[in-house]
């Protein structure tokens, strides 16, 4: 089987641009300062064998329909919104049972020689899916240096509460902060990672800059964007799409096939990118990840915890 990684399939042009302007600045050693400023401009991750050998969606396509409550409901308003959040400095409080709680930065938790590509599938709720070819950290490794105490069973996450940045929360959508949670097995699965980019750039404001949680067997809503705190617990996280509507969306939010939503089917998926006309697939058990993570709730009923 033929594996591709984001450097043979990125239609991104500045990883085209890079490769021709690293052959030649290597002949050209007197552009030293050209040289830094665009390797600044562009990060790059290990390719993983946890990632699929699908066709990742278009930077485009990943950048401009979007789930961002913060910056508006439209799929297409955090593109227009967010370019109006301040992502430098940022700190991520983690505290909670934890050994070394405290305030850290996004280098701390993602440092560059850690980085890899991890080429997901996304399927959200709302039954469309996409290829992103992320760049992060396993969240584990996140975890291992604040060091869980034995009393933590649950991870939960907060993102960023700033009206003044995000035009979203001047109105109550939702009940702010948008907050996740994780069961703490969950949260240490080698699939859970923190993504800081995608593609070979930064993380874009309207894709959760500048760290967000990427769980790539459970809806979309789980992967709580711009995450600002990360707490260690021994109750079961509360979760704002449950928080808003339990009978629509539960803690668990793992992808399934069989148990519909209320409102709609959770067989198929529309597949963004493909075209107006056909694009839709079915939906795996675990959005294809079975194999991997079904172990973690072996005897539970999937119907109950939806
Ligand atoms: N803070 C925050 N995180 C969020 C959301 C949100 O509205 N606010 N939307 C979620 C939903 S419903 C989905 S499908 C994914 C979309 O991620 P993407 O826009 O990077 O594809 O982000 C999730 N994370
Ligand atoms: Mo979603």
């Amino acid at each position: 089987m033929m594996k591709l990684n984001w450097s043979d399939v990125t239609p991104h042009k500045v990883f085209l641009d890079r490769r021709s302007f690293m052959a030649a600045s290597a002949a050209a050693l007197a552009l030293p300062a050209l040289a830094g400023r665009a390797q600044a401009q562009t990060v790059t991750g290990r390719p993983s064998p946890l990632s699929t050998d699908q066709t990742p969606n278009t930077f485009e396509e990943i950048t401009n329909y979007n789930n961002f409550y913060e910056f508006g409901t439209g799929k297409e308003d955090p593109a227009r919104n967010a370019h109006t959040l301040t992502t430098d400095p940022w700190a991520v409080q983690i505290d909670g049972l934890v050994d070394r709680p405290g305030s850290y930065g996004v280098e701390d938790l993602a440092p560059d020689n850690a980085l890899e590509e991890r080429i997901y599938r996304l399927r959200c709720v709302e039954a469309w899916s996409m290829v992103i070819p992320w760049i992060g950290v396993p969240l584990a490794s996140v975890l291992a240096k604040v060091g869980p105490q034995p009393g933590a069973k649950y991870v939960q996450f907060e993102t960023l509460v700033r009206p003044e940045e995000m035009v979203g929360q001047r109105r109550a959508i939702l009940d702010w902060p948008y907050v996740e949670g994780l069961r703490l097995d969950e949260a240490m699965h080698p699939l859970t990672i923190l993504a800081t980019g995608l593609y070979d750039q930064p993380m874009p404001n309207q894709n959760g800059a500048p760290i967000r949680l990427v769980v790539p067997w459970k809806y979309g809503f789980k992967s709580i964007k711009s995450i600002v705190r990360i707490t260690l617990t021994d109750r079961e996280p509360v979760n704002t799409w449950k928080q808003l509507q339990a009978s629509e969306y539960g803690f668990y939010a793992n992808v399934n096939p069989e148990v519909d939503h209320p409102r709609w089917s959770q067989a198929t998926h529309r597949v963004i990118g493909a075209g107006l006309f056909g694009g839709r697939e079915e939906t795996q058990m675990f959005n294809g990840y079975g194999d991997q993570v079904a172990s973690m709730y072996a005897g539970m009923d999937l119907r109950v915890n939806y």
